[in-house]
């Protein structure tokens, strides 16, 4: 045995399992357990065993980079079935998180124990897969139908606080092994549970199952479903058959586009955060962040880097909109008491880091400032001459900018070394995509520092080269033409919106458009038209020319009720349009969807080329982190390149 090492604690055998990182359940890992349950069972002195896990987890569950192979024996299940049929009871001491297959391990044991910082949670449909070595026909047994249709339809993991009350685990602990030990040794003395797989299971009415798959219908996302069926049958049917049913559900999915797409997204949400090009750069400590800019976007930003724990300086123009930002960042603080995830008193804590200032002199101390105010160059201009004035030498200097060339900004700045772009997404404390876009001056640390500065704040930190828009904002735009486009080929509207549903998003491109206002690209490309650059009339333009700016103004590209964000299709915008509509163009849903995510990986292969972006994988990650691509379709680069391979 090599990951796995025995000790003796009396009669009872410790069996602790060392396979870093995450103690994924390789081949080698089922080889290893399955012959351990035999040789502890042939010790006559062992009565009792403990499965821990060294490192900073119990078994993650199952070795995802292994599904894209040919299974091979043991199978989980059977080392599942193995430990639970071994002849001394096993307990599982968990710590971190029992995930997948490691939580469907922990069930084979007679006992689970955890300590209060572990979570338990089955999150194969998150990998486009069903659990496949129990997990929807032991959950049920163990904890009852409702806990599982929850546990493995969401994916979510539950905290061990939660999972013992719902009887997923059995006893909350504080010194995991020791402790874990104490309670294997305790079991001995009293009549033992039913191994799992023999508990009782009744089947339920079909409204419980009706309801259930309208709570984890997502359009085009088959996993949960295919779950939920899978726990039907479980409780429709015996143990076994309801093995080979899941098993056969899982290995379908295993090769799925789906698994495949999820797969690629997991891979490439770990791979994003710690760049190789950056190994063995540190970045600068980041301690003490000002903000320019008490907006939503200026405090969302000083909220999310406060939430992580650093000091905040806001500095605004006057008194009063310094008493605005910070009544700003209060509000995204009370959202989260509301929420109940932040009590009275950590909102007080949380506040008394933020201070507010008109000062720029007060940034003297900052590790970090990062600039929020008003896309004009020349405001942002004068800010960063200010900050050249007053910052440390060493402090990053970072501009927010959407639109504008970073360096046109760093101009005239002392010591460019220290610019780069940050590029967050509005509620900046809430989306996770983080656009980070040095300039040819930047200093490596200092990108290795934005990085850092996403790591903290667990955002998904991206690389952007200088371009209009970026990565995100550039691909956004080819998105929305082609919408046009379709428009004026005669495809309806709402067709378009439908068919963007359809695949995954939660709002097609017109309907998001009128949620956000149109004005705002609207006045993007009237600014490039008053600097003389060649910018054609898109149908947005004509919509907003005509007052027609979004749900604010009553319509958009749709009409509203008054008080009602319901979209219906306008005649108004039919006649407006209807010199440009020159087709009548018939298009399916799954044709509309292919136009525009190609639309989207064509404007991806340029940014490749051009070398705006570091990798498809960036592409992609930029897409389903911040514009709302069904991670489950991999993004436009994955979704393309799957195509592109069935033809
Ligand atoms: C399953 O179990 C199916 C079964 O039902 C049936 C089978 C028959 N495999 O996330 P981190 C790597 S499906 C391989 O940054 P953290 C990861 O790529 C599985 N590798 O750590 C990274 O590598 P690198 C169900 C894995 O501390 C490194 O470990 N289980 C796996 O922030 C560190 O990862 C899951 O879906 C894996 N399963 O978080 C759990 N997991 O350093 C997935 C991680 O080279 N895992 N790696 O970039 C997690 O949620 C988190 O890793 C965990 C730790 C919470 C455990």
């Amino acid at each position: 045995m090599t990951l796995l090492t025995v000790r003796r604690d009396g009669e009872i055998a410790v069996v602790t399992l060392d396979n870093p990182p995450v103690n994924a359940i390789s081949e080698a890992v089922r080889k290893e357990l399955f012959e351990m349950v035999g040789q502890l069972d042939a010790d006559p002195e062992v009565r009792a065993a403990v499965l821990i896990c060294a490192g900073r987890t119990f078994l993650a569950g199952a070795d995802v980079r292994e599904f894209g192979k040919p299974p091979v024996e043991p199978h989980l299940p059977d080392v599942v079935d193995r430990i639970e049929g071994a002849e001394k009871p096993w307990v599982a001491a968990i710590h971190g998180a029992a995930l997948g297959g490691g939580f469907e391990i922990a069930m084979g044991c007679r006992f689970r124990v955890a300590v209060e910082s572990a979570r338990v949670g089955l999150p194969e449909v998150t990998l486009g897969v069903i659990p496949g070595a129990s997990g929807t026909v032991r959950t049920p047994r163990l904890a009852g139908i409702e806990t599982a249709v929850d546990l493995v339809t969401s994916g979510r993991p539950m905290p061990a606080g939660k999972a013992l009350k719902a009887g997923l685990i059995d006893a909350a602990v504080s010194d995991l092994e020791s402790d874990a030990v104490a309670f294997a040794r305790a079991a001995l003395n009293a009549e033992l549970p039913l191994p799992v797989s023999q508990r009782p299971l009744a089947p339920m009415p079909e409204d419980f199952w009706q309801d259930a798959r309208k709570r984890a219908a997502t359009a085009g996302h088959q996993a949960p479903l295919r779950a939920l069926d899978s726990l039907r049958f479980a409780t429709e049917h015996g143990f076994a058959e309801a093995m080979a049913h899941e098993r056969e559900t899982f290995l379908d999915l295993r090769g799925s586009d789906e698994a495949a797409a999820l797969r690629h997204i997991f891979f490439a949400e770990r791979a994003a955060p710690k760049p190789s090009a950056l190994k063995g750069i540190e970045p600068r400590p980041v301690r003490t962040v000002g903000v320019i800019g008490g907006g939503t976007m200026g405090a969302g930003i000083a909220g999310a880097c406060r939430e992580a724990g650093m000091e905040i300086i806001l500095i605004e123009r006057d008194d009063e909109a310094v008493a605005r930002g910070l009544a700003n960042v209060g509000k995204i603080f009370d959202g989260a008491v509301k929420r109940g995830k932040l009590s009275e008193e950590d909102r007080a804590g949380r506040m008394a880091g933020v201070r507010g200032s008109t000062d720029y002199a007060e940034l003297a101390d900052a590790d970090l400032v990062i600039e929020a105010v008003f896309e004009e160059i020349g405001v942002k201009r004068a800010v960063f001459a200010e900050l050249g004035r007053v910052c440390r030498a060493d402090a990053v200097l970072a501009t927010n900018t959407s639109y504008l060339d970073p360096r046109a900004i760093a101009e005239g700045l002392p010591d460019p070394s220290r610019f780069i772009g940050l590029h967050f997404f509005s509620p900046a404390h809430i989306m996770k995509l983080l656009e980070i876009v040095p300039t040819p001056d930047t200093a490596p640390d200092v990108l290795a520092t934005g990085f850092a500065l996403g790591r903290a704040l667990n955002k998904m930190p991206v690389q952007a080269g200088i371009c209009e828009g970026f990565i995100g904002n550039r691909i956004l735009k080819r998105y929305r033409a082609e919408a046009e486009a379709l428009v004026t080929q005669g495809v309806a509207i709402a067709e378009i919106d439908a068919a963007m549903r359809g695949y995954g998003f939660r709002m097609g491109p017109f309907e998001a458009q009128d949620l956000g206002g149109l004005d705002i690209a609207f006045l993007q490309r009237e600014g490039a038209r008053a600097e003389g650059q060649d910018v054609p009339e898109t149908l947005g333009d004509i919509l907003v020319r005509a007052g027609r700016k979004g749900q604010k103004t009553g319509g958009g590209w749709y009409d509203y009720a008054e008080g009602d964000r319901t979209p219906k299709p306008s005649a108004s915008v039919a006649a407006l349009l209807a010199d440009r509509v020159s087709g009548s163009a018939a298009l399916s849903g799954p044709q509309i969807a292919d136009r525009l995510v190609g639309a989207m990986a064509a404007e991806g292969e340029a940014i490749l080329r051009e070398g705006i972006a570091q990798s498809p994988q960036d592409i992609d990650l930029v897409e389903v982190h911040g514009y709302g691509f069904p991670r489950w379709k991999g993004g436009p680069m994955f979704a393309a390149g799957l195509r592109d391979s069935a033809r």
